[in-house]
Formats: structure tokens, C-alpha cells, sequence
């Protein structure tokens, strides 16, 4: 009992010394990975529950598994998709919002594709009176499960909800639609992850939630703000190769501890 409330006022304490962090920073560039939006009840990819009928994500998150079964990789996509729809950004997307909102100097960047931190800046600026939600849209580095690519002229198109005859094809040239999302061993949009690394480079904090830092070139940013001179701050159920470089590493839940260390 004693050793748990010992653990207890450590943790307080360990949020005490984020926000203090946070509140005196010019800079700030959030990083976030599916830690964030599993409490709103979609699936990691490590780890328990990450898994789709046996198949590990490294599986179906690649260009040759799409060559090979592109209807096995689209009824992934078309399962996750029906199952982000029924979800609704959590407690931890909306303080993320709100401090991206409120506070000047404020990058979001993700890894996830579901679009809830979108769906929280919207709402949160709507509920502060801010006109133009823009300063809390993410970069959304992996892309947006969401949107439809074209394989072959790059054409982008809302997704397709229904699929009648097999998997879907550009109204344009005829080429297979893929999800506009990047898969293993393909490149991040220059443009994006760029603006990732030139945020992440002038930060004074780089804050990192629910990510297993794993998947390369995103896992970099946490240490170019570090290599810079800045400080990382940590929220994960658990640790990760990180946690010995932050300056405050909390273990718990995005949603309940997102809210608790951004405050205004
Ligand atoms: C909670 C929580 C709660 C749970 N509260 N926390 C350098 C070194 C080694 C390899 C490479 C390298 N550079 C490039 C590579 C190759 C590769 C790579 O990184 N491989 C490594 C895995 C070894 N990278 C690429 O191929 C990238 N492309 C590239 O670099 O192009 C140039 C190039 C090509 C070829 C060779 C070399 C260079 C592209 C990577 C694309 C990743 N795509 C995916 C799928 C996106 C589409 C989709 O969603 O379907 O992106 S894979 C998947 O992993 C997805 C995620 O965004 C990404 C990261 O996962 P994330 O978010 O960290 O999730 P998890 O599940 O791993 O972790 C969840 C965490 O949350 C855990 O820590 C939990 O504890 C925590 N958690 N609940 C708080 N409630
Ligand atoms: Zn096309």
C-alpha cells in the first residue's frame, strides 16, 4: 500500500515537471504513434491485439503484399476503415488539439492514419471559439487511411466505401486503387516528413505518445530534437528504446495522462 502511493506521488510529481516543461517551451513537437488512438478502440500494431486474423501488420503493410493478394490487403483496410468510423477521437487527441490550438510554436505530427486528431482539432477549435482549426491538423507522416491513391498516375480520391467487383480501379486511367497510406520499404512524402524533421530539429521539447518508435524514419525525430539540444518527454503504457533519453518518461494511459500534463 505504502510503495503504492510512493509510486503514486512519483507519478504526480513526473507530470508536474512535464507541464512545467511544456509551459515554458517556445517550440514544441508532439510525435504520435497507435498508443494514442487505442483508447478510442482502434488496434495497435505491436503487441497484444495488433494482430488481423494471425497476419502481423509487416505482413500486409507492403507494396509486395498488395502485388501478390490485393484483396487480402483491402479487406484489412476496408475492416479498419468500417472500424475507425465507429470511433471517436479520445481525451488525449483533444488535449493534444487544444494545446496545438492555444499555445504558438506547436507541431503534431503522426504515424496514425485514422484522421482522429483531425476530428479533435475540429471540434476543440469549434468549442474555443477559433475560427481556422489548421494549427492542430497533424502532419500526418504515414498518410490517411481515408483517402484512395492511384498505383499508377498518383490520382488521390475520397475512399471508396463499397466494392462491387473485386478490388477498386482510378476512374482515370484504369490503374488499382491502393489506400494512400505508406507501406514498408516505400517513401515518405519528402515534403511532409521534411516539415516533420525541420520541426522536430528547432524544437526545445519533443513530446512522444504512444509510439513504439520502432519504424523508421519517423522513430528519428524524438532524437534530432535531442541532438539539437532539446528534451523529450515520454507517454507510454510501457517502455520503449526512448525512455532512458527523456527527461520525464510517464508510464500510463495517453488519455488519462494527456489531459493531467497539458493543462490550460
Ligand atoms: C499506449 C497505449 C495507451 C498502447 N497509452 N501508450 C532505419 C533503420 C531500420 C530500418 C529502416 C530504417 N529506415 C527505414 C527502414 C525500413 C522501415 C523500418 O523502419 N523498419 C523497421 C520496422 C525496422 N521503414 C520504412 O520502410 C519506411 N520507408 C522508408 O524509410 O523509405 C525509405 C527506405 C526504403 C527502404 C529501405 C530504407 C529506406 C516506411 C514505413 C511505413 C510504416 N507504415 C506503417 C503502416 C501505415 C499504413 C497503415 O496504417 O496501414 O505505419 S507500419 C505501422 O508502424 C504504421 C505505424 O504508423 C507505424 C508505427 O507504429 P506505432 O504507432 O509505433 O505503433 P506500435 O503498435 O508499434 O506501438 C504502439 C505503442 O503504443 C506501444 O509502445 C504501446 O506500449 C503504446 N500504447 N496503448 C499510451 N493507451
Ligand atoms: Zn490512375
Amino acid at each position: 500500500m505504502e510503495r503504492l502511493a510512493l509510486l503514486s506521488h512519483r507519478l504526480e510529481e513526473d507530470v508536474e515537471r512535464a507541464n512545467s516543461i511544456l509551459e515554458q517551451a517556445n517550440q514544441i513537437v508532439v510525435l504520435t504513434g497507435a498508443g494514442v488512438s487505442a483508447e478510442s478502440g482502434i488496434p495497435t500494431f505491436r503487441g497484444r491485439g495488433g494482430l488481423w486474423r494471425s497476419r502481423r501488420p509487416e505482413e500486409l503493410a507492403t507494396p509486395e503484399a498488395f502485388e501478390e493478394s490485393p484483396e487480402l490487403v483491402w479487406e484489412w483496410y476496408q475492416w479498419r476503415r468500417r472500424l475507425i468510423a465507429e470511433c471517436s477521437p479520445n481525451a488525449g487527441h483533444q488535449a493534444l488539439a487544444r494545446l496545438a490550438l492555444k499555445k504558438d510554436g506547436v507541431t503534431l505530427i503522426t504515424q496514425n492514419v485514422d484522421g482522429l486528431h483531425s476530428r479533435a482539432a475540429q471540434t476543440e477549435a469549434k468549442a474555443l471559439n477559433i475560427p481556422d482549426a489548421q494549427a492542430a491538423f497533424p502532419l500526418e507522416v504515414h498518410g490517411a487511411i481515408n483517402r484512395d491513391r492511384c498505383s499508377l498516375c498518383d490520382r488521390l480520391t475520397d475512399a471508396v466505401s463499397h466494392f462491387q467487383l473485386g478490388p477498386p480501379q482510378c476512374n482515370d486511367c484504369g490503374g488499382p486503387l491502393r489506400p494512400d497510406v505508406v507501406w514498408f520499404g516505400e517513401s515518405l512524402d519528402p515534403i511532409i516528413i521534411g516539415a516533420a524533421q525541420e520541426a522536430a530539429l528547432r524544437a526545445d521539447v519533443c513530446l512522444v505518445v504512444g509510439t513504439s518508435a520502432l519504424v523508421h524514419p519517423a522513430a528519428g525525430l524524438p532524437s534530432m530534437t535531442l541532438r539539437a539540444g532539446g528534451l523529450l518527454i515520454e507517454v507510454n503504457l510501457e517502455a520503449t528504446t526512448l525512455t532512458n533519453q527523456a527527461a520525464v518518461s510517464l508510464q500510463g494511459r495517453s488519455a488519462s495522462l494527456l489531459p493531467r500534463v497539458i493543462k490550460a
